[in-house]
């Protein structure tokens, strides 16, 4: 009887102590193999699904990349990937997916400013860290203290844009065409309409037009009657596309050059204009041809993967997720967003594909812009 009543107290101890090992031993996972949600919203459909496929490529080989290299006790990314739809209505539904459902670190995100200046309100207001990658409009850092981007402004890029233009082109005349129902066509305008006055270059035509146009030569034709040196576009990529062909197919020579911003930065412009893109001005944020050993290794790891080269939105994307993974990596846990942000707010310097990388105390990015020259179906540098 004694023996029995041993037996079974030891087998009760052995028993507690195997709890208590497999807790401490799962609790001691959960330190060591961390994982990080991260919501990723991009213009897969709509206005600006000339964007999206290349910012998801870009985004998915970073993580492959982070993930293979975090091994079994580093920090883990789960990409949650979802459309916006390139709508600020379909960007809120998203986020408050993101913020709500999926309770992810940090948003990456949305593909337009026309869509972050809403739906990056419900990410600051809920205290979600969003960083955006391609959003180039004024006003969207200021949202608050929650909302970064690594992407270039308008305002950074086109002074320089039309600086170079100017001096290579020796243009002192140019019409301006643009979308006037988009946050980004309109800033982008703003942006040129300062720069060229600055630079002494005289807007003898302005035109607009809208999302989803598709016939530009009412526009076209008035612009060609006064003779500009130039035609200056902000336009995303489809529209870009239509005015850049029908510019040609009206008779304007290519000695009269277009100029456009960011929304010319994809291989799309090409792949629709074909031939009429040649010499095309495009003020960028990244060219394929920077020399650094990152980017070599980033374009060429692109190449492998998807059997095409990255356009600029892709290096953003790449870079958007290291910068992101630094930021998540200094924070003690993955849902201290406030711990995140202030990570984010501290990064400076850091080697990126983009270049060397830093936020500004206002939360946007900082680092050189190229010139590009539409060249043989490809961007080439046209000067700094
Ligand atoms: C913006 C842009 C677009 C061209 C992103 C695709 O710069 O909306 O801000």
């Amino acid at each position: 009887m004694q023996k029995n009543k041993q037996m079974m107290w030891m087998g009760i101890a052995v028993l507690m102590s195997l709890t208590l090992l497999l807790t401490v031993s799962t609790e001691f996972a959960a330190a060591a193999g961390k994982e990080a949600k991260i919501g990723l919203a991009f213009s897969m459909t709509g206005a600006a699904a000339g964007y999206g496929s290349t910012q998801k490529n870009g985004v998915q080989l970073a993580v492959d990349e982070i993930n293979a290299a975090a091994g079994a006790d580093g920090l883990k990314l789960i990409p949650i990937f979802d459309d916006d739809a390139s709508t600020p209505q379909q960007g809120v539904n998203v986020f408050n997916k993101f913020i709500n459902a999926d309770k992810v670190s940090l948003i990456i995100g949305p593909t337009l400013s026309n869509t972050a200046q809403v739906s990056n309100r419900i990410a600051q207001q809920a205290g979600v860290p969003v960083l955006g990658i391609s959003n180039t409009a004024k006003g969207i850092t200021e949202i608050g203290d929650f909302i970064f981007r690594n992407s270039l402004t308008e305002m950074v890029v086109i002074p320089n844009t039309v600086k170079v233009a100017k001096e290579k082109l020796k243009i002192s005349k140019v019409a301006v065409l643009y979308g006037n129902d988009d946050a980004f066509t309109k800033a982008g305008y703003e942006a040129f309409k300062i720069a060229l006055q600055g630079a002494g270059i005289t807007i003898i035509n302005e035109q607009t037009f809208a999302k989803g146009d598709r016939d530009f030569s009412p526009q076209l034709t008035q612009i060609k009657s006064q003779n500009p040196d130039a035609i200056v576009v902000s336009a995303l990529v489809e529209e870009a596309s239509g005015i850049v062909s029908q510019a040609r197919k009206l008779d304007i020579p290519k000695s009269v050059p277009i100029i456009g911003g960011n929304g010319f930065n994809s291989p799309g412009l090409m792949k629709n204009a074909g031939d009429a893109a040649e010499g095309v001005i495009v003020g960028a944020a990244w060219n394929t041809s920077s020399s650094s050993s990152l980017n070599r290794k980033f374009v060429e790891a692109y190449n492998n993967k998807y059997g095409s080269l990255p356009d600029q939105f892709a290096a953003q994307a790449y870079a958007g997720v290291y910068i992101a993974y630094q930021a998540l990596s200094k924070a003690p846990s993955p849902d201290n967003h406030k711990a995140i942000r202030d990570a984010l707010a501290q990064i400076k310097g850091m080697n990126t594909v983009l270049g060397n990388f830093s936020f500004t105390d206002g939360r946007d990015a900082d680092y050189i812009p190229v010139v590009q020259i539409v060249k043989d179906g490809k961007f080439a540098i046209f000067g700094e």
